[in-house]
C-alpha cells in the first residue's frame, strides 16, 4: 500500500493530532508496522496491519489487549508508579468507537507510540536481572485479571500440537525439502516426550496455567536509556498458558549470544550470565505466585523454547514457507539450524542451572 493510502487508514481513527507522515517500522515476522508522524507535539503512533490469516479473529484479540492494558494500567496506578503512558500501551479508537479497523477485508490499529525508548537485541548481565525482575512483576501483575481470556492463536505453546504440525509437514513433504532436513526431524523426535512434560502436568493437574505474554523475545520490549524495561509490546499472543512461555521465550533471545537466524553457528551458545541474572530477578519478584513444579521446571523451560522455536521454523521450512516472512530461500532452514545450536547449548548447562536454581532458594 502506498503513503497516500496509509494516511488514509489513520484518518478513520480519533488521533490527537492528523497524520503526516507513514513509514516502515521495526522487524516483526507476522503483522506489518508502521511508525506515524503526526503534526505538532502530540503524540506519534504505531499502525499495525494485522496479519489475519494468523490472528483470524480480531474481536477477540482485540478484546484482550484492551482487557489486559487496562488492567497492568491500572495497577500500575495503584502502585504509584510515574510516567504510566511510558509503561503501558494506549490504543487509539476508530471514528466510531473501535478499537480495530476492518476495511477491505484488513484489519488495522493504531497505538500511541513511546518516545526515547531503546530497543535492543540483547541484554547486558547487569540488565538482565532488572529485567527478570519486570518480567516476574509483569506475571503477577496479569494473574488477578477477572476477564476470561481468548486462546488468540489456538494451541499456540501447546509443544504437542506443534510436534503435531511437524509431523504433518513431514508427511505431506509438499515442498520437496525433507531429505535435507531428516537428521534434525530426527534429533528432535528423539527430545519429543520429554519436551512435552509440560502439557502431561497439566493434564495431570499439576501445573496451571496463567495470563502470560507469549512472545517475550527482547524485540518486544522497549528499554529506556538505562537498560530498565519500560513496556512490553506486541500483545497479540497474550493469552493463558504455562509460565514458562515468558520465563523460556524471553531466555531463548536474551541468552542467545548470536542471532536467532545465525548462519554461523559458532556464534550461537546459550549464556548462563544472563541465565542467571535473569532467573535471579524472575524469582525474586514471582517466587509469591510460583509453585514449586514451576520453579522446579524453570530449566526444562530455557530449552523448551529454543526446542519447539526448531520445531516450528522446521516445520514452515519443511511445509514451504508459508507462516514467518522469510528474507531468502533458505531463512527458515537457517533459523531451526540456529535454534537447535542454542537448544544443545542450553541442554549441555542443564545441571548448572537445576544447582544455581537451588542456591537461589537456599
Ligand atoms: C513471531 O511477530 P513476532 O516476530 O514478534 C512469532 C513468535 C515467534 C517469533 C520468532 C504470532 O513473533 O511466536 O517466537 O516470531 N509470533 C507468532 O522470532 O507466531
Ligand atoms: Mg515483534
Amino acid at each position: 500500500m502506498n503513503e497516500t493510502e496509509l494516511l488514509n487508514v489513520c484518518q478513520q481513527f480519533a488521533t490527537k493530532s492528523k497524520a503526516l507522515k507513514v513509514a516502515p517500522l521495526g522487524n516483526g515476522l507476522i503483522n506489518t508496522t508502521y511508525k506515524v508522524t503526526t503534526e505538532g507535539s502530540a503524540p506519534d503512533y504505531v499502525l499495525q496491519l494485522v496479519n489475519t490469516d494468523i490472528f483470524t479473529d480480531p474481536e477477540m484479540l482485540m478484546n484482550n489487549i484492551v482487557v489486559v492494558t487496562r488492567h497492568i494500567r491500572r495497577k500500575l496506578q495503584e502502585q504509584g508508579v510515574g510516567d504510566i503512558n511510558r509503561r503501558c500501551l494506549q490504543f487509539a479508537t476508530t471514528l466510531d468507537g473501535k478499537h480495530y479497523l476492518m476495511q477491505q477485508g484488513k484489519c488495522w490499529r493504531m497505538m500511541e507510540f513511546i518516545p526515547d525508548t531503546v530497543s535492543r537485541s540483547g541484554v547486558s548481565t547487569e540488565s538482565a536481572y532488572i529485567v527478570g525482575h519486570t518480567f516476574g512483576n509483569f506475571q503477577a501483575m496479569l494473574a488477578d485479571i477477572p476477564e476470561q481470556l481468548g486462546e488468540t492463536i489456538k494451541d499456540f505453546h501447546n509443544m504437542e500440537f506443534r510436534l503435531q504440525q511437524l509431523r504433518e509437514a513431514v508427511a505431506e513433504n509438499r515442498a520437496g525439502r525433507l531429505d535435507e532436513v531428516q537428521w534434525l526431524v530426527d534429533e528432535l523426535e528423539s527430545r519429543a516426550d520429554d519436551m512435552c512434560r509440560g502439557e502431561r502436568l497439566h493434564r495431570e493437574g499439576k501445573l496451571p496455567k496463567r495470563i502470560c505474554h507469549c512472545d517475550t523475545k527482547v524485540d518486544n520490549i522497549l528499554f529506556d536509556r538505562n537498560g530498565d524495561v519500560l513496556c512490553v509490546i506486541d500483545l497479540d499472543t497474550v493469552m493463558p498458558n504455562f509460565v514458562f512461555s515468558d520465563f523460556g521465550d524471553f531466555l531463548r533471545s536474551a541468552a542467545n549470544t548470536g542471532a536467532e537466524d545465525d548462519e554461523n553457528l559458532d556464534n550461537v551458545n546459550f549464556n548462563m550470565d544472563i541465565f542467571r541474572a535473569f532467573t535471579r530477578g524472575y524469582i525474586e519478584s514471582a517466587r509469591g505466585m510460583l509453585t514449586d513444579v514451576e520453579i522446579d521446571n524453570l530449566p526444562y523451560a530455557a530449552c523448551l523454547f529454543p526446542y519447539m522455536q526448531t520445531v516450528r521454523f522446521l516445520a514452515d521450512y519443511i511445509n514451504g514457507d508459508t507462516y514467518y516472512r522469510t528474507k531468502y530461500a533458505e531463512h527458515n532452514l537457517v533459523r531451526s539450524k540456529a535454534q537447535f545450536k542454542l537448544l544443545q547449548s542450553a541442554e549441555s548447562h542443564l545441571q548448572e542451572m537445576k544447582q544455581y536454581i537451588a542456591e537461589l532458594l537456599g
